[in-house]
Parts: structure tokens; C-alpha cells; sequence
């Protein structure tokens, strides 16, 4: 039989499970660049470039491997990826259409009707690229009160064998150095110059076209920095290792006026559309630990992240939508304030954070987490807006991880399915972990009045409105007796200020 396989833009890899069994003799390869998926939100020219750069690199080696490849342009005006099948399906003869699994609900709903609407059989088959299948995390969930990573994680250091020692147990006898990986940032270590890939004519030429296509997307690609190849990516993930990794424990959660990057990895995007493997990395960090190049909280820092979170989020997605993205705890609904599209605003680390995921695509997780995100949590900003910008911010972001690590672990909006407790935190937080404040015209130490860093009411506010959620939550009673013994009077002037605060910085009519 005749299949035509269509091959997704993030699922470019040599382990694509519909490319496995795949036989130039019979098959033909289908990419397509369609506007229906390059709009549904407003994606970083960043995210787009990497995609198609990496599409036509990928479409290249397929035919060097002798497949006939369809490969259909975004200039030629395709709208969607259905109707690049359906031509496709007339042009190849084909009667059989596989396909991985896509990583988002949207499009696999979408795909789930073509079988009625195409006139061939339609094989959609499981995305083996991830290390728990939906089914294993399932069973894992099942009959849980919670669904707390640290478990889910352990249980998967196990399965894969991931820094246990002889007997089984974890490396250095505790499953978790998160304790060892909090420093702050004041400029204390030398950072090392990344070293980019240079540029096809491919890249070059796609990058032409993003800028011409989407003129009002944000993104300055001017600074393209992506890998577009497994090779280049594993380049990349290689300087890692040597140059970064050792320190990148340390201050995974720094934040810092000198560096947007730091010792990241900046690999998110290759694992999520295919380029690297995730067993491969978290195996070639344990070997750089075993060698002596890191340290464990290091090593133990980052397979936490790949083995651990990631999975579990896509787990945790899969299990829980398409109600998932419909949840809001706090009801919270304020209007994106206009400054997230430019970063025009004077709240240093929070236009540093904005600045640098516009131009760059790319923000590490605690200017996510802790700036960007604890900043839409305090104001009240919309669920739905929120998570839309950071599906469109990131070059690495897929619904699959974007929004359960939005809407659940940023804004708390998933009732606490995911964490424990809100990250919600004041400019105290902000300031310990980073320089930033010093070159703010606010002060992290006032809460009221002219200068006061608005993380501070704010703050407060969050915790005042939603007591009584929050009482729930045994982790978070020492702030609320804190915040209850203080005099009424000083209650209502925070709050007072906190308005005020809003007014200017997440004024409800954007
Ligand atoms: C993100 C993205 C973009 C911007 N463009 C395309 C495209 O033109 N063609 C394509 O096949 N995939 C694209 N993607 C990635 C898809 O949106 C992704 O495969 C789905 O969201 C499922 O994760
Ligand atoms: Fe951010 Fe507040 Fe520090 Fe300014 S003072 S950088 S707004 S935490």
C-alpha cells in the first residue's frame, strides 16, 4: 500500500515514530507550512523560523535518503495542514495517511475528523518520543489525591535507572538537591560567551520570508540563534555540558542584569520538536557527573527538569483536557496590559523578562515563573490571555507543556492539581534572587508610597483577596497570620496602594 506520512513541524527528529518503518520505495513524506498553523496565536518569529528551518533541513535529508517529499512553502498560501493532505493524498496516489500523534488537543481534535472528510484511511499512532505514554501516566495517576511531580519523578528515575547507585537508591542519598540550586545572582561568576550556529542559506532564506509574512509578530531575527539540524542541536547540548552545566545548578534560579541566558541549556526547544532525545541527555549528564565535569545538585537539577517536570506536564495535560484550559481559580480576568507586547514598562525585572522572551524567544523558567508569571498572578490578569502569550512568546512553547506549566504552576488556575501551593511572591523574592532592583526605580524594601515596588502590595492584595482559598492550604498559614495581625488600619493602606497600583500597571481597560 501507498502512504503518505505528514510530518508535523515538531516532529522533525530521527525518532518521529511515523518516519520508523517508513520506505522511500512506497511512501511519500509530507511538510507543510500552513497559515492555520502559524496564527493560531500571534508566535515569536523566532518559533516560526526555527520550525520551517528546521522543517526544510529535516525535508532535505529525507529525500537524500531517497523519499519523495512533498514539501509545500508558507508563500505558497496553503491554509491548513487538512488541505495540504488532501492535495497531497491526489498528487502521491497515496491510500493510507499516518501521522504521529500532534502534541496539541486543538489539532488532534481537528485530526480526529479527517478520517470522515478525506478519502483514505487515516493512522494516527502514539508519540513514542516521550519517556511516560499517556497510559503510564495515567495508571500512575490513578487513585491519587494528588499528583505531586517529586513522586511521579522518582518513579521515573527508577524505570530508567537515572542516578541510582548499585543498590537502587538515588545518587548521593537524596532524590532532590533543589535546596543547593537557589543562589542569587550579584555578579559573582564569569558567564560563558554562547557559541551560536552559523547559518544555511536554507535559514537564511526562511528567515527573509518570516520577516516579510508576519510583520506584526514579535521577535528580532536579527538575533536567530537556533539550531535547525539533530547535529547542530546536539552542538549545542554539547557546550552545554562542557561550558555550563557545572554552574547551572547553582544558580538555575538567578536572575541577572548581565545575562539573559546564564549557564541554561537552552535545549527546550530541540527536545520539543525532536531534535534532541530526552533519555539521550539526561544519560550524557549522568555520564558528565560520573566523569567529575559537574556537581550533582547540577546534574540531579537538570534530569529533574527533562525526566521529571516535562513529562509529567505532558502527562498532566493530556489526563486533564480540554477542561484543563478552561480553569481559572482565582477568576482572575484583568486585560493583558499592553506593555507584555513591548516591554515598555518601568518594573526593571519585568521588562528585562518581557524584553528579552520578545526579542529572543526565550526567558529561563524563573523570569517566567517568578517574574513574568507571579506578576500576572498578583494584578489578576487574565487566565486565557496570559497563557495565549506565552504559547506565543516562547520558540519552545507547545500547548502540551506550555499550559499546564502557565495555568497551573504560574497563575494557580488548576485549583492546585499541579502544585501545591500559589508562586506567589513579593519583590523581596525578586531581590534576593538577582540584581535587577539596583537598577530599578522602584525599592523592593517599601511596600506604600511613591517608589514602592509593586510586586509588594500586590502581594498582599493577592493574599487578602483570596484568604479564605488560601486557608485551605497549610503552607500558606504563616503569611496569612501574617498579614491578619497586622493593625487594620495598615491592612487598608496597602490595599489602598495596591489599587493604585493596579491602576497604573494593569489598568483593567487595557
Ligand atoms: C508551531 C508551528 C508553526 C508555527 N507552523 C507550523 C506549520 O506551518 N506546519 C506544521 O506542520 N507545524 C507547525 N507548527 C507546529 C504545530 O503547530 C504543532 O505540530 C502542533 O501544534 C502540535 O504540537
Ligand atoms: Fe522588580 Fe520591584 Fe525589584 Fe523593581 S524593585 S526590579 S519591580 S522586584
Amino acid at each position: 500500500d501507498q502512504r503518505l506520512i505528514l510530518v508535523l513541524g515538531d516532529q522533525l527528529g530521527p525518532d518521529n515514530p511515523a518516519l520508523l518503518d517508513a520506505d522511500p520505495a512506497t511512501d511519500t513524506v509530507l511538510f507543510a507550512e500552513v497559515a492555520e498553523e502559524a496564527g493560531y496565536v500571534r508566535h515569536n518569529r523566532h518559533k516560526i523560523a526555527l520550525i520551517f528551518a528546521a522543517m526544510r533541513h529535516a525535508a532535505t535529508a529525507l529525500r537524500d535518503a531517497g523519499f519523495n517529499v512533498i514539501y509545500r512553502e508558507y508563500s505558497e498560501g496553503v491554509p491548513s495542514l487538512k488541505a495540504a493532505v488532501d492535495e497531497a493524498l491526489t498528487r502521491s496516489g497515496a491510500s493510507q495517511l499516518l501521522c504521529t500523534e500532534p502534541g496539541e488537543y486543538r489539532l488532534l481534535a481537528a485530526m480526529r475528523d479527517w478520517q470522515d472528510t478525506l478519502s483514505c484511511d487515516v493512522h494516527i499512532i502514539e508519540d513514542s518520543r516521550f519517556l511516560s505514554s499517556r497510559a503510564d501516566f495515567e495508571q500512575w495517576a490513578e487513585g491519587r489525591k494528588q499528583l505531586r511531580m517529586e513522586y511521579f519523578y522518582r518513579e521515573m528515575r527508577k524505570r530508567y535507572g537515572i542516578l541510582l547507585d548499585l543498590d537502587g537508591s538515588p545518587e548521593g542519598g537524596k532524590w532532590n538537591y533543589d535546596a543547593d540550586n537557589r543562589k542569587g545572582w550579584r555578579n559573582q561568576v564569569e558567564i560563558p560567551v554562547r557559541q551560536w550556529p552559523a547559518q544555511s542559506s536554507i535559514t537564511e532564506a526562511v528567515i527573509t520570508e518570516v520577516n516579510a509574512a508576519f510583520p506584526n509578530n514579535p521577535g528580532d531575527l536579527s538575533q536567530f540563534y537556533c539550531a535547525v539540524t539533530p547535529d547542530e542541536a546536539q552542538q549545542q547540548f554539547q557546550w552545554f555540558c562542557r561550558e555550563a552545566l557545572d554552574n547551572f545548578g547553582m544558580y538555575q534560579d538567578a536572575l541577572a542584569e548581565e545575562s539573559t541566558l546564564l549557564f541554561h541549556s537552552l535545549i527546550s526547544m530541540y527536545l520539543n520538536i525532536g531534535l534532541l532525545n530526552p533519555l539521550a541527555v539526561c544519560q550524557a549528564v549522568e555520564a558528565a557527573w560520573r566523569k567529575g565535569d559537574c556537581s550533582l545538585a547540577s546534574a540531579e537539577g537538570f534530569i529533574r527538569q527533562v525526566l521529571g517536570w516535562r513529562e509529567y506536564v505532558r502527562g498532566l495535560y493530556w489526563l486533564a483536557m480540554p477542561e484543563y484550559a478552561t480553569r481559572n481559580t482565582f477568576g482572575a480576568k484583568t486585560p493583558l496590559p499592553d506593555y507584555f507586547w513591548t516591554g515598555d514598562t518601568d518594573m526593571r525585572c519585568l521588562s528585562q523578562a518581557l524584553t528579552q522572551s520578545l526579542d529572543l524567544g526565550y526567558g529561563h523558567h524563573i523570569q517566567r515563573l517568578m517574574v513574568i508569571g507571579n506578576f500576572s498572578l498578583l494584578a489578576g490578569l487574565s487566565v486565557r490571555e496570559v497563557c495565549d502569550w506565552y504559547l506565543a512568546v516562547y520558540v519552545d512553547a507547545f500547548e502540551w507543556v506550555e499550559l499546564p506549566n502557565t495555568l497551573g504552576m504560574a497563575l494557580h488556575g488548576d485549583n492546585g492539581m499541579m502544585a501545591s501551593k500559589p508562586y506567589a511572591a513579593s519583590g523581596k523574592y525578586i531581590q534576593r534572587q538577582g540584581n535587577h532592583c539596583a537598577q530599578c526605580p522602584y525599592d523592593p524594601a517599601k511596600t506604600t508610597g511613591e517608589g514602592a515596588c509593586p510586586y509588594n502590595s500586590l502581594y498582599w492584595r493577592f493574599i487578602d483577596r483570596h484568604s479564605e482559598y488560601l486557608t485551605k492550604n497549610a503552607r500558606m498559614g504563616l503569611i496569612l497570620g501574617n498579614w491578619r495581625k497586622r493593625a487594620p488600619e495598615q491592612r487598608e493602606a496597602i490595599l489602598q496602594w495596591a489599587d493604585q497600583v493596579l491602576a497604573h500597571h494593569a489598568p483593567n481597560a487595557a
